[in-house]
């Protein structure tokens, strides 16, 4: 079978993806649903679209980002699994996302209030994975972009679903008025350029560098990884630096200082240990730190991926189920995202 060529800003190379995989190295698959809001399967529409995630995915923070920072919480709805898939004892079998909102995090020894049941379909499925069974894949990966109007999967992949948002949003029904939304990927073909390379960067060195580095088996791949990402940091931080840009392109925010944040917004509480990415903390890089707490700042995106669900979802079935609950000094997190001046300028 031919490797599927893929867009590697978007998904990683899947080639010799099995002797990679047995030699130790984190490959991540390709997603199978790729519709398009806008064309004439999937109409544009208010209140006719749906998104299923988990706070603690990094990809599914892309989608919630975009949802808030465009506006579309009133016109696209929402549920959220419990952040640890389903352990060995399940009846349906372990690693399945799961909706259960009665569900006790350990990291509280509660419920986490964000946690819905399935409503999109109508069903009212216990599965993500049932979601899928019901147009016959057995994938099982959040996000998804459902219809509720067709009961049918749009996409899940999460680099489309987000630019389908940013596309649409004015069809969609956004609270915002074109004034007031920013447009992640404005037409200008140069802006356009720019951040396509840094996608690619990005998501190589970075979104996905840290699985490399964190679920890897093998000590060269990690090693590898490690190095990866810290170089793309220093990358970063002297783009930043040059001229004391606000945001990674210039003055306004896109889309990928949207798929940026995911990973950073984790890198001190979550990944620093679990993803064994423990070279530096974001706040050891004065200027990507600032970046860090100006978009944190930002409208809805403190509420786009609560971090006691990331906390959960990365240490909830490992770390004999006991969660680390640092770092406190200088400060705890996500209360040290208020404070840019945390970080010294060097
Ligand atoms: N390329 C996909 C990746 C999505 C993905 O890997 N999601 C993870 C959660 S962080 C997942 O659900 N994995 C489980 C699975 O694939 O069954 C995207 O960006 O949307």
């Amino acid at each position: 079978m031919t490797d599927k060529i893929v867009n590697t800003s978007v998904e990683e190379s899947q080639t010799d993806a099995a002797n990679r995989r047995a030699s130790g190295e984190f490959v991540r698959g390709l997603s199978g649903f790729r519709g398009y809001l806008g064309d004439k399967d999937f109409p544009a529409e208010s209140g006719r679209y749906h998104l299923i995630v988990a706070f603690n995915c990094p990809w599914c923070h892309r989608v919630t980002l975009a949802r808030n920072l465009l506006g579309l919480e009133g016109s696209i709805t929402l549920d959220v699994v419990f952040p640890n898939r389903t352990g060995n004892g399940d009846a349906a079998g372990p690693n399945l996302w799961e909706f259960n909102p009665a569900r006790i995090a350990t990291l509280t020894g509660d419920a986490l209030p964000e946690c819905t049941v399935e409503t999109g379909t109508g069903k009212g499925h216990r599965l993500v994975k049932q979601i899928y069974a019901a147009e016959g894949s057995n994938e099982g990966s959040v996000p998804i972009l459902y219809d509720k109007k067709q009961n049918r999967i749009v996409n899940n992949e999460s680099a489309e679903i987000l630019r389908m948002l940013n596309d649409q949003a004015a069809a969609l029904g956004s609270s915002l008025g074109d004034a007031d939304r920013p447009n992640l990927y404005p037409s200008d073909i140069s802006l356009r350029s720019k951040i396509d390379t840094l996608n690619g960067e990005i998501y190589t060195n970075i979104n996905n560098g840290a699985y490399k580095a964190g679920f890897s088996s093998d000590q060269a791949i990690y090693a590898a990884a490690f190095d990866n990402y810290f170089n793309m940091l220093d990358t970063l931080e002297a783009r930043l630096a040059s001229d004391d840009r606000p945001f990674l392109t210039g003055d306004a925010f896109t889309e990928a200082d949207l798929r940026l944040f995911p990973t950073l917004y984790r890198h001190d509480p979550v990944y620093y240990l679990r993803m064994k990415l423990n070279g530096a903390r974001i706040l050891d890089y004065p200027k990507l730190w600032r970046w860090l707490c100006r978009v944190y700042a930002l409208r809805g995106v403190a509420q786009s991926s609560p971090l006691d669900h990331c906390r959960q979802g990365y240490f909830g079935r490992s770390w004999n189920n006991v969660i680390p609950l640092g770092p406190t000094k200088p400060m705890s997190y996500p209360k040290a995202y208020k404070h840019p001046d945390l970080a010294k300028l060097r």
